[in-house]
C-alpha cells in the first residue's frame, strides 16, 4: 500500500487553458472548475514578438484574481521575460513558466520568479534540446515542455515530444530531480494525454482538443478519467 504523500506525487493535474474559454461564459466557466477541483488555471501570455500571436495579460491576471482562488499557471512566451515579471501580480503557489529560447537571462528570470514568491518553471519549445536544462535545475520546481510550437490553440502535436517527455522524466530522476514538476503543452487530446501521462508528465494543460471541446464538465471528468486509468 502507497503512503498517502506517494498517492499525492502520483496525481496528475489538469490546466485548463484560459485562452481557449469562452469569455461570454468566464464565470459560469470559472465555477465549473472550482466545482472539480481544478490545480492550477493556465494563463498564456503572448507577446506578438516571440511568438506571432497576442493573448492574455496583466490585466487579464488582475481580473482572474478577483473571480477565483485557483492558483494560476503563467505561461510566458514573451521576449525577455526578465524585464516583464515584475508586471504580474505573483502569489504563493502560482507556477510561472519562463522559455528557455526567450532571454540570454534565463537564470535570472527563473530567480526573479522565486523572489516574487511564485514557483519557477522552464519551458522548451519542440526543437530546444534538454540540455537547456543543463545549469537551471536548481533554479525551477519543473519544466514544461511543449508539445506544439507556441502561438495557437488548435495545433496538431509534435510527435517527436512524446519520446522527449520520456528522456525528460529519466533525465529528472537521473540528476536526482524525481519531485520536479513536468508539465506538457499543446494538443492535450484524450489520446495524447495517456500516451504524456505513460511517458512522465504530471500537469496537463487541456485546451480545445479535450476538454473545450464539448460539455466543460463532461471534459474534465473524461480527463480524469484518463489521468487516473
Ligand atoms: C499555445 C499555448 C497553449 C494552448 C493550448 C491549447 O501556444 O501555450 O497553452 O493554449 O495548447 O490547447 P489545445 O488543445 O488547443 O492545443
Ligand atoms: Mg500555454
Amino acid at each position: 500500500m502507497l503512503a498517502d504523500e506517494e498517492m499525492r506525487k502520483m496525481q496528475k493535474k489538469i490546466c485548463p487553458s484560459l485562452m481557449c474559454c469562452d469569455i461570454f461564459r468566464l464565470r459560469e466557466q470559472l465555477r465549473i472548475f472550482e466545482e472539480e477541483k481544478i490545480e492550477y488555471l493556465h494563463v498564456d501570455v503572448m507577446d506578438g514578438e516571440f511568438v506571432p500571436n497576442y493573448t492574455l495579460g496583466t490585466d487579464f491576471v488582475r481580473q482572474i484574481r478577483r473571480a477565483t482562488d485557483i492558483p494560476l499557471d503563467i505561461h510566458l512566451m514573451i521576449r525577455e521575460p526578465e524585464r516583464k515579471i515584475s508586471f504580474f501580480e505573483l502569489r504563493e503557489g502560482d507556477l510561472v513558466s519562463v522559455h528557455a529560447e526567450s532571454t540570454v537571462h534565463l537564470q535570472r528570470a527563473l530567480q526573479q520568479v522565486r523572489n516574487q514568491g511564485a514557483r519557477p518553471l522552464v519551458a522548451l519549445n519542440p526543437a530546444t534540446p534538454l540540455s537547456a536544462l543543463d545549469y537551471v535545475l536548481e533554479d525551477v520546481d519543473g519544466v514544461l515542455l511543449m508539445t506544439v510550437n507556441p502561438g495557437y490553440a488548435g495545433q496538431k502535436l509534435v510527435p517527436q515530444t512524446l519520446g522527449k517527455i520520456t528522456d525528460c522524466r529519466r533525465l529528472l530522476d537521473g540528476r536526482g530531480y524525481p519531485e520536479m514538476m513536468l508539465e506538457v503543452d499543446g494538443n492535450v487530446s484524450l489520446e495524447n494525454a495517456l500516451l504524456m501521462k505513460q511517458a512522465g508528465a504530471d500537469l496537463f494543460v487541456a485546451g480545445s482538443s479535450s476538454i473545450f471541446k464539448n460539455d466543460l464538465k463532461e471534459g474534465i471528468r473524461a480527463m480524469r478519467r484518463v489521468l487516473a486509468s
